[in-house]
């Protein structure tokens, strides 16, 4: 029987809320298996059936997060569903669903969308909504508060809250996801308190930001950040390139410098669907109050041109119509997750003029123009010798590097792994 008497912030207090996250991906369950150590009820929510039944079955829909994790959130008591009226049933709302970029490359907000329209018939008195999806400033306003405000009081019987998500997917962490600090923000100072004793017995240290606003873009600046940075290292490679340095180098003593300098590494260019997306909705609020976010588009620009640098260093480098093989095609290392990954539009370059296979541990196949392509089942490191050129693109750990050096005819090193000076065969860039 729901007791909508017992405020939201005493459920809070003495678990006794129920906790529901909406959208079980890496993020989801991350936040799931974290909240659960803390002995809260949980409803996971997701629309893909399979996703469920693996879930049920206590496996991992993704390599990040192994069935151990799956099998303790089933035992303690993580309920999945993809039935969304057991929404009435919680308390605290979490919503962790993806915002991807749009062909015009402007924020598509459909997954929030429809799931407001899912859950809106479900929401009740004494309930707080958490978004924790990469959003531009004021979109949980516009998306959630402004449609919520017209049948409930916020900060008095519903709460609005925004909490940017900070995983890692794949990163081996010295700590643990409550070990990271958590940034919260809400409409009133109600809404604050509520996600605030919350959110403080789950994770360590908690952030507050004055507005969800400042929050929402704190999210997007931090990845902004990665952005720019990343782009600035790939153009000062290529320029080191043209005059015969090694950036690694030239980044390993830099980062002897114990203040003022953030190291990062040249790659392929940039993948995933944190960092060529998220500084893309600071654009699209840029340039609705028409001011300038060229710094932004610079470095997706830069970005994508060392993609095509990389490809044609290749082509100068390897005759037409020879057999390459691409060594990964994760965006970065140890993940399974082959999203806007620069492995795709180098293998769909180069196979207009070559044989292109490729091996990723973690990819069994990878979907291109509509086209599927499989990876070697096996690496046999002997054979590397039938390939005129391995490319490296992905730096996973569990590759035998010495193998590859010995094995190949060329190496192109774009994650500048290897020693150049081991061997002429290898070719950073
Ligand atoms: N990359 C480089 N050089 C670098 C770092 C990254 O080329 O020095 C490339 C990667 O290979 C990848 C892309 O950039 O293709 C993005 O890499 P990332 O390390 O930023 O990894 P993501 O996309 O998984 O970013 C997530 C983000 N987490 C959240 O948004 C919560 C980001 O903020 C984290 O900093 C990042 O993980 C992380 O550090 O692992």
């Amino acid at each position: 029987m729901l007791n909508a008497k017992i405020s939201l912030i005493s459920k809070i207090k003495s678990k006794n809320s129920v906790i529901g996250i909406i959208g079980l991906g890496y993020v989801g369950l991350e936040l799931a298996i974290t909240i659960a150590k803390n002995k809260y009820q949980i409803y996971g929510f997701d629309k893909n059936l399979k996703k469920i039944e693996i879930l049920k079955n206590g496996k991992s829909p993704i390599n990040t997060i192994n069935s151990k994790s799956i099998k303790f959130l089933n035992k303690n008591n993580l309920f999945h569903t993809n039935k969304i009226n057991y929404i009435l049933q919680c308390d605290i709302i979490i919503i962790c669903l993806p915002t991807p970029l749009k062909k015009n490359n402007s924020p598509d907000v459909s997954y929030l969308n429809d799931c407001y329209n899912s859950i809106s018939p479900y929401l009740r008195e004494n309930q707080m909504i958490i978004l924790e999806s990469t959003v531009y400033p004021g979109a949980t306003k516009e998306l959630f508060e402004k449609k919520i405000s017209k049948r409930f009081k916020i900060g008095k019987n519903f709460y609005i809250c925004f909490s940017p998500e900070r995983i890692s997917p794949g990163k081996k962490l010295s700590y643990e996801y409550r070990q990271i600090p958590k940034i919260i923000s809400g409409r009133t100072k109600e809404c604050v308190n509520n996600v605030s004793v919350f959110y403080k017995r789950i994770f360590e240290t908690v952030h507050t930001c004055k507005t969800i606003e400042i929050a929402e873009f704190t999210k997007l600046y931090e990845n902004a950040f990665r952005a720019v940075n990343i782009a600035f290292v790939n153009q000062m490679k290529i320029i080191c390139d043209k005059i015969g340095i090694n950036i690694s180098e030239v980044v390993r003593a830099a980062s002897t410098k114990p203040f003022g300098f953030t190291p990062f590494n040249s790659g392929p260019g940039v993948g995933g669907h944190c960092i060529p997306i998220d500084p893309m909705f600071i654009t699209h609020v840029a340039k609705k109050f028409k001011v300038n976010s060229n710094f932004i588009e610079l470095a997706r620009k830069v970005n994508l041109e060392t993609t095509n640098w990389i490809i044609k260093k290749i082509k100068n480098k390897i005759k037409k119509g020879k057999s390459i093989l691409i060594l990964g095609v994760a965006y970065k290392k140890n993940i399974d997750d082959y999203r806007e990954s620069p492995a795709i539009k180098i293998i769909d370059q180069l196979k207009k003029d070559y044989k292109v296979k490729f091996y990723d541990p973690f990819i069994s196949k990878v979907s291109i123009n509509l086209k599927d392509l499989y990876s070697i089942k096996k690496l046999l490191y002997k054979n590397l010798i039938n390939f005129s050129a391995v490319v490296i693109v992905t730096d996973h750990d569990n590759i035998d590097y010495k193998k590859i050096i010995k094995y190949s005819k060329i190496i192109f090193d774009t994650r500048n792994i290897l020693d150049s000076n081991l061997s002429k065969k290898i070719i950073s860039c």
